[in-house]
């Protein structure tokens, strides 16, 4: 797969029902001790990617790109495993290695599996097509960056074994798995739900799948979130041991952890107790830190902090897999950049707290051993009770659970089932004492009098579907109309030709998001910003942030809305891309004709690093092909630049601005050209822009011959220099 190609979905969907998984089971990280990257030695990190997209700042340390010894998720859950899947291979470039895909809404109800690749609410449904698609997708993906890509998905729901053994057969590599999810935030029926699980985690036990729990859902329904931290711990302990017992190995039971509280409340003298206490508690078991929700709102940038914040405590005490929720899951479906986002903000995290560990300890004494204690100690009486008054079923009767009151105080509001209640209520049975499975993975009794079957039961009938995968039905499209070729065939236009629309989450939805301040309250600012939305022909305009700068001088609001046309590539021109001289040609030019040129940050900037780079030896500046640089300082007056010149009998002036503030880069780039036609030396001179802000045509217009943007290296000011020369000389001559 080419870095410029497109990822052809058609080519993905040919011959799916001979798709055959490449393994089984999860995949971490191989972790390098003392990585050296660039100029830096890492403590806390994995080997590199083949291909990457680095962060922005990247390049300005040789484009290295650490890559965390977590592994770092994403959660897709656009509806369309199509968009998914291109989605997909974005977030592997920014360092995903686990993807894991919502599922529609509402499938947790369907007692059974479902086929083809219908479109989902909130996620996709999860089908057997559709999980093949994505993990071949994957496959490709996962060669195109250089390491093994963890798919993950939810083996809940009244479907939950089914969904296991489906999962297994298809190489899904984790999954969450935990039967208080069903009873507590799916009301099916807790006998079910633990006979179900049962089953469910000896078969991912088969397929040595990572399973997470589903602990931190608690959090996120909790009315205040930290008082249920004793609960959280005895949640993790139910579901690991139960876990245990079925058949899994320790190393592939991870816990679902959510640092419980977020600021403004003192997010850490509360959540790295408990972190702490955590990890004390369940040593043995995997890690997965995944940010607080709870408090999320539609604000990006908060709930980024909250994310950073939650990543601290993830690095103070250990994390093996971090989640990164999306910071518009306030207010949106994730959309494709907001994974980008959230991916971006874990990596940057990561590598600026690497090897925090060799430099501070968390202490054990005073408030922090207290504080852990007390977590602790509530956690045991609250298991304790819990037995007292008769077991899991019993207390879960009781509403002992997701109580807003922080245990052993309750207030009652807990959510409670009945052992007899909730969907599949009634539907377990005792097994036949001559009941006999012809299943690899199957928990408990299957009758002994087939022996010597009894251990293997499978090999009775040559193999079920996990060892002989010919047994396997493939089931095509069901659905006629909801189904992935009738979506492709409307994205037509748009599917490998030269039409682009902008897109959040589908092809060519054509959404776009803009940003606006009012001068006026927070109402009459929403209020007129869908006026303005769709003035300017946005369709279906609708507020999605609005955040109060001053109640009355000022609020900030973002708004979503719809295009309705779409761009055609092949009708653009794109500006020439400069011509770039070889370091060779560049110096065999300046031995016969030397060059010198004054350079300084000019009116009141006091920004040089970016021309220092330009000019410097160090940083493969100009210097390096023998150009005479010489260097007036910042902040220089725009006549002393040209006098400079003139003085010293310059070939060019480079100037530098990054302040931009009501185009005062543009504005000065003017002065200094029509000083230099002032003191006559314009024909003679070049005269170079350059800064963060310069856009190349615009300088262009103030007179200067040319500007230099964002990025900009010394050879490709010095390639321009040479050919501007050469023009400049034929022209003399
Ligand atoms: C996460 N952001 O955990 P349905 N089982 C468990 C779950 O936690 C979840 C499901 C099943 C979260 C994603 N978690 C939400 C233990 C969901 C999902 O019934 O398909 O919604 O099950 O990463």
């Amino acid at each position: 797969m080419k870095a410029n190609k497109k990822l052809d979905i058609r080519e993905i969907l040919k011959d799916l029902d001979k798709y055959e998984p490449r393994r089984r089971g999860w995949t971490w990280r191989k972790k390098v001790k003392d990585l050296k990257l660039g100029r830096y030695v890492y403590s806390d990190c994995s080997e590199s990617l083949k291909q990457s997209v680095p962060l922005p700042a990247a390049k300005y340390f040789d484009n290295i790109d650490p890559q965390p010894d977590a592994v770092v998720t994403t959660e897709i859950a656009s509806g369309r495993f199509e968009d998914d899947i291109r989605r997909m291979r974005m977030a592997a470039w920014h360092g995903a290695d686990h993807i894991m895909v919502i599922r529609t809404a509402g499938q947790s109800h369907f007692d059974g599996l479902i086929e083809g690749t219908p479109q989902g609410v909130g996620g996709v449904p999860i089908t057997r097509k559709q999980v093949r698609a994505q993990r071949k997708a994957l496959d490709i993906i996962e060669d195109e960056v250089g390491r093994p890509i963890n798919y993950h998905s939810y083996v809940s729901g009244v479907a939950g074994p089914d969904i296991a053994v489906m999962f297994s057969e298809e190489g899904v590599n984790g999954a969450h798995q935990d039967p208080q999810y069903n009873v507590l935030y799916r009301n099916i029926n807790m006998v079910r739900s633990f006979v179900d699980a049962a089953e469910s985690k000896r078969i991912m036990a088969w397929a040595d799948m990572l399973q997470i729990d589903g602990a931190h859902n608690a959090n996120a329904t909790a009315v205040i979130a930290e008082n249920v931290m004793p609960e959280l711990l005895v949640q993790h302990a139910i579901n690991s041991l139960f876990s245990v017992k079925a058949g899994m190995k320790k190393e592939n039971i991870a816990l679902s952890t959510v640092p419980p509280t977020a600021s403004p409340a003192p997010d850490l003298k509360i959540n790295l107790p408990y972190a702490v206490a955590l990890r004390d508690f369940f040593d043995e078991y995997k890690m997965r830190a995944q940010m607080n929700t709870k408090y999320m709102e539609s604000s990006t940038r908060e709930a980024t902090v909250t994310h950073v914040i939650n990543m601290l405590i993830s690095k103070l005490t250990s994390a093996d897999i971090q989640s990164t929720i999306t910071p518009d899951e306030g207010r949106n479906v994730p959309w494709h950049m907001y994974n980008i986002e959230a991916l971006d903000t874990a990596k940057q995290t990561f590598a600026a707290l690497d090897g925090i560990k060799e430099l501070l300890k968390i202490r054990d004494d005073g408030y922090m051993k207290e504080a852990v204690r007390e977590i602790k100690e509530r956690a045991v009486l609250f298991l304790e009770e819990m037995l007292e008054v008769g077991g899991y079923f019993a207390a879960v009767e009781k509403g002992f659970f997701v109580d807003s009151g922080i245990y052993p105080e309750r207030n009652g509001d807990g959510i409670a089932r009945k052992i007899d209640g909730g969907i599949g209520a009634g539907t377990v049975y005792p097994r036949d004492p001559d009941y006999f499975a012809p299943v690899t993975a199957h928990f408990g009794c299957n009758n002994n009098q087939y022996e010597p079957y009894k251990e293997t039961p499978a090999e009775l009938i040559g193999g079920c579907t996990f060892e002989d995968r010919s047994k396997i039905i493939y089931i095509d499209e069901l659905d006629e109309e909801d189904n992935v070729e009738t979506r492709l065939k409307e994205k037509e236009a748009y599917l490998n030709t030269s039409f682009v629309k902008p897109e959040v989450e589908w092809l060519a939805d054509g959404t776009v998001v803009i940003d606006m301040t009012l001068p006026t309250s927070a109402e009459y600012a929403e209020a007129a910003a869908v006026l303005i939305a769709e003035k300017m022909n946005l369709l279906e305009p609708e507020v999605i942030h609005r955040e109060v700068l001053h109640p009355e001088e000022a609020t900030r609001i973002q708004v979503k809305g719809k295009i309705d046309f779409a761009i055609d590539l092949s009708e653009i021109e794109l500006p020439e891309t400069p011509s770039v001289l070889s370091d060779e040609e560049i110096k065999d030019f300046m031995r016969n004709h030397p060059l010198r040129i004054v350079a300084g940050t000019i009116g009141e900037d006091e920004h040089s690093v970016g021309l220092r780079e330009i000019i410097d030896i160090k940083h493969g500046g100009i210097e390096k092909f023998g150009i005479e640089c010489i260097y007036l300082g910042t902040s220089v007056p725009v006549n002393k630049i040209v006098d400079a010149a003139v003085e010293a009998n310059a070939d060019a002036i480079l100037i530098s601005t990054i302040i931009s503030h009501d185009d005062i880069h543009y504005r000065n780039m003017k002065k200094v050209h029509e000083y230099a036609v002032e003191r006559g030396i314009r024909d003679k001179i070049i005269i170079i822009a350059g800064g963060t802000q310069v856009i190349p045509a615009l300088a262009r217009e103030t007179g200067v011959d040319e500007g230099f943007g964002r990025g900009t290296k010394g050879n490709q000011v010095a390639s321009f220099l040479v050919q501007r020369l050469k023009e400049l000389r034929k022209n003399e001559s």
